[in-house]
């Protein structure tokens, strides 16, 4: 072989390694750290061109091996951090792995709005999202950002790893988080994950990865700071049923379904152990279990979370062998950076369990197309002018549509006609604030219409007063007299409230359920003082209790935090350009709810119950709530199997040959279907979004042996679909079931199908109503989570 400098640096640190260990690699590098040319090289270049790494014909696996095996020793620990730097000699690019595109490509250390990339589109905030339940949105979405997000690194201004999505369960209304992800389902969640995943990371090229999502944070994270305990101390007590049935299926998702690239190990501790050290949520379940391939990543300083918070460790080598070979393979921060070499010298770990990490990291970055020719990927070529595009505005604007919920809608007073409302009050402190649409993890977006511009953009000549009334959280109501005084001479008022940031944050949960400050009382002033209706607008990413303002006022709408076109989209929806059809992602408890049990106590079943799934109470609107403008009817479609005049159809079904069948396909199979045909029976044409959920009925459990099975969820999602139809139109709608939407998990987190009654209802009302009876003995479809 010919002896290059390249090689001959290589060739000596591999001999002194090998025979002098650890302490002789530092002496060679500082010694021939000189030899590098100047230039960085690429494999283009004549040097790296014929080497394994550099041949984008050879699998991803095999390259990124020939590359590790290429490193020294301090050249491998300096790889170990998001902030990592180049290795000229090997072409190897300064590399910062931190980027972020919650709901649009966001600021964070890898992303710059400067120069020719200044904006990004900003689409509503995540819970937002999850009030659509259209999944083809959330793939539209996703090919929005991961092509801005190419379009931003092809300038230069931006990473290709992404720390999205948040898919964490929205567990405790309180949760200052909650707002990043689609809401309290784990069956929502999961489609969810699997769709922007796929949307994200897979493109027009199936050679390379458009961009990596990391889903986050892995795993039982849901909470910042309650009762003197912050996320970096908490440890997560977590019941091997409650990880099966409710915070591991959005991971499992976005692992075997979504192939996501990445995940990221959380703060928190779950159930002792640190999840950045936790060998058996990452390395026995999704590595072994899933079969996941990619590389996990730390939440950033979650590795010093290990031994500084969680007094798991008490020297950084035992810190660092217990993230290593816990699984996380890159830390967040440089606390890797800066004591790996420590670690390897006193052989707390040695240089082969880097090499492990090392593969995926250098692995990704190959499959993403780092070291092939730009000129062979067509992601390579998206540029600048794909940001901020028409369409990409138009998609905003249509998820914020989608996004918004009607509440309740008194005596049909929505939608209002801009031939009789032309003078308009619109009050409220996010009324006319900017920042408040954006949520978090945001970019600097194109523009941004708040409410009271989206009525005066869709009709310039409305009469319009604006007054602020008050702030979200103060005691100031000096504010009030305007505002009573503007809804007095208007015909109708809108009232826009709620939370923002300063309330709900990353770092800053809720205490109390109810609108902060004196919102309340500014709305009542509103009620006693307007001539018109009022028409309150809630902008929020948690639930609140609205029950001592929403009898006076006349309609009611939460809109999330919608993004860039937010204000449009409410001021459409108000006059009836479009019905909207958004379905609450959360249950809305009573104010007292956060009395009822601690943020802390992480048992789905615990007092109250937590999410629709467990709570027992009466809640103030359920999952799944929403009206529209116009009416719909369910009928059995003529076609289904389930086809009868009645609205309750009746099934039989095997445990012992559903359960032959889940076995044999080694996942879920479709146990039964059901046509249900929809029908617009209203006026106007609308969006309608058709639930179904199965609810056990525990008291037929028939088999006394399943004792053990007597607490399934009280209900729960199983498919949902959203369709548009025009006045008198139908469409029919296929559901599936599968064998595991029909198990029961038990403490041991094993899936069995247990002989009993459910009942399958479509409709957040359940208009329709199929009833199934599994019979014979009770089957195991998977064994306990701890195998
Ligand atoms: C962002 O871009 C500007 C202009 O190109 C540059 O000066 C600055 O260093 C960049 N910042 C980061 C964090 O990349
Ligand atoms: C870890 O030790 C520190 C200092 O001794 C202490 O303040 C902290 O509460 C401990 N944390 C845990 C989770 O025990
Ligand atoms: C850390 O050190 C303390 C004090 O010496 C000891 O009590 C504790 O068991 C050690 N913890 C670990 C994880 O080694
Ligand atoms: C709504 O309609 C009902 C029935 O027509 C009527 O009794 C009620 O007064 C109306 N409410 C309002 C606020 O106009
Ligand atoms: C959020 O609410 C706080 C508290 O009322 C207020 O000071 C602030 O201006 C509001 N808006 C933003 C963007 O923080
Ligand atoms: C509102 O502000 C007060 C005073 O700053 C603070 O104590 C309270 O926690 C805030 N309320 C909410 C809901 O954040
Ligand atoms: C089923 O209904 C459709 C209209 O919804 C109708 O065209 C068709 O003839 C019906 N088929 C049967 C078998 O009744
Ligand atoms: C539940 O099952 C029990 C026992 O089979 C039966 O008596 C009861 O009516 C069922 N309840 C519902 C809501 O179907
Ligand atoms: C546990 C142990 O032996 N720790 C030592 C590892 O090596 C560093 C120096 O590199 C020492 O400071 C530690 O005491």
């Amino acid at each position: 072989m010919n002896a290059t400098p390249v090689n001959f640096f290589f060739s000596l640190s591999w001999m002194m390694m090998m025979q002098f260990g650890w302490t002789c690699i530092t002496i060679a590098v500082a010694a021939l750290v000189v030899a590098p040319t100047a230039r960085a090289l690429t494999c283009e270049d004549a040097a790296l061109r014929n080497l394994p790494f550099c041949n984008p014909n050879l699998a991803w696996e095999q390259r990124a091996d020939d590359l590790v095996g290429r490193l020294t020793l301090q050249e491998k620990i300096s790889q170990f951090g998001t902030t990592a730097p180049g290795v000229a000699r090997l072409g190897v690019n300064a590399y910062e792995w931190w980027s972020e595109a919650l709901h649009g490509v966001a600021e964070s250390p890898g992303v710059n709005f400067t120069g020719n990339t200044p904006v990004s589109t900003c689409f509503p905030q995540i819970i937002g999202v999850g009030a659509t339940f259209n999944l083809d949105s959330v793939a539209a979405m996703a090919q929005v950002i991961s092509t801005e997000a190419r379009a931003f690194a092809n300038a230069g201004h931006a990473g290709l790893t992404y720390f999205t999505p948040n898919i964490n369960i929205f567990r405790d209304p309180r949760w200052g988080r909650g707002q990043e992800t689609p809401g309290e389902d784990p069956y929502l969640t999961s489609r969810y994950v699997e769709t922007l995943v796929q949307n994200l990371q897979n493109g027009e090229d199936a050679r390379y990865l458009k961009v990596v999502a990391t889903c986050k944070h892995y795993t039982a994270y849901d909470m910042e700071d309650w009762g003197g305990i912050d996320r970096f101390h908490f440890n997560a007590v977590v019941s091997d049923q409650d990880l099966v049935e409710t915070f591991m299926p959005p991971f499992e998702a976005c692992v075997r379904v979504g192939k996501g690239a990445s995940l990221m190990c959380s703060y928190n501790a779950v159930n002792g152990i640190p999840s950045c050290a936790d060998d058996f949520i990452n390395n026995e379940i999704a590595r072994e279990q899933w079969g996941f391939d990619g590389y996990i990543v730390s939440d950033c300083g979650a590795i010093d979370c290990i031994q500084y918070t969680h007094n798991y460790t008490n020297t950084t080598q035992a810190t660092c062998a217990a993230g290593i070979q816990g699984g996380c393979d890159l830390d967040c921060g440089d606390f890797y950076q800066s004591h790996l070499m420590d670690a390897i010298g006193n052989a707390t770990l040695h240089e082969a369990d880097l090499d492990f990490s090392l593969r995926r990291l250098f692995g990704h970055r190959i499959r993403l197309g780092e070291f092939d020719a730009a000129s062979i990927q067509p992601y390579r070529q998206i540029p600048v002018s794909a940001i901020n595009s028409q369409e990409h505005q138009e998609l905003a604007l249509q998820i914020a549509r989608e996004s918004i919920v009607l509440l309740g809608n008194d005596n049909n007073t929505l939608p209002f006609s801009l031939a009789t409302v032309r003078k308009l009050a619109i009050i409220g402190p996010n009324a006319d604030d900017a920042e408040t649409l954006l949520g978090n993890y945001y970019g600097d977006a194109p523009y941004l219409i708040t409410p009271l511009k989206g009525f005066q953009q869709l009709d310039p000549t409305l009469s319009i007063t604006f007054v602020k009334g008050c702030d979200v959280n103060s005691t100031d109501t000096s504010g009030f007299v305007a505002a009573a005084a503007a809804a007095k001479a208007a015909d109708a008022t809108i009232v826009v409230v709620g939370l923002n940031q300063t309330v709900e944050s990353e770092n800053l949960d809720r205490t109390t359920l109810v609108l902060p400050g004196v919102q309340a009382e500014l709305i009542l002033a509103l009620t006693a003082a307007a001539r018109g209706p009022v028409i309150l607008v809630v902008m929020s990413g948690s639930p609140i209790d609205l029950s001592n303002v929403i009898h006076p006022v006349r309609a009611a709408l939460w809109i999330g935090y919608p993004g860039q076109a937010g204000g449009r989209a409410l001021a459409e929806a108000v006059f009836g350009v479009f019905s909207p059809a958004g379905r609450l992602p959360f249950t809305v408890y009573p104010a007292d709810y956060v009395n009822q049990l601690p943020m802390t106590n992480m048992d789905m079943r615990a007092g109250p119950g937590r999410t629709y799934r467990f709570y027992t109470g009466t809640p103030l609107f359920e999952f799944g709530h929403g009206l529209s403008y116009s009416t719909f009817q369910y009928t059995w479609s003529n076609s289904s199997s389930s086809s009868s005049s009645s609205a309750t159809s009746q099934h039989s079904l095997s445990t012992a040959a559903l359960a032959a069948q889940h076995l044999a396909a080694r996942a879920p199979v479709e146990a039964v279907s059901f046509r249900v045909l929809v029908q617009n029976t209203g006026k106007m044409a609308s969006d309608d979004v058709v639930l179904a959920f199965a609810s056990f009925n525990a008291s037929s459990i028939i088999d006394q042996s399943s004792s053990q099975f007597a607490s399934p969820p009280i209900r729960s999602l199983v498919g949902f679909r959203r369709i548009h139809l025009a006045p008198g139109a139908s469409q029919e709608i296929f559901f599936a079931v599968t064998s595991s939407q029909l198990a029961q998990v038990d403490s041991t987190g094993a899936q069995t199908l247990v002989p009993s009654r459910l009942q399958v209802a479509f409709g957040s009302d359940a208009r329709l109503v199929a009833e199934i009876q599994l019979v014979g003995e009770p089957v195991s479809l998977s064994a306990p989570l701890r195998r």
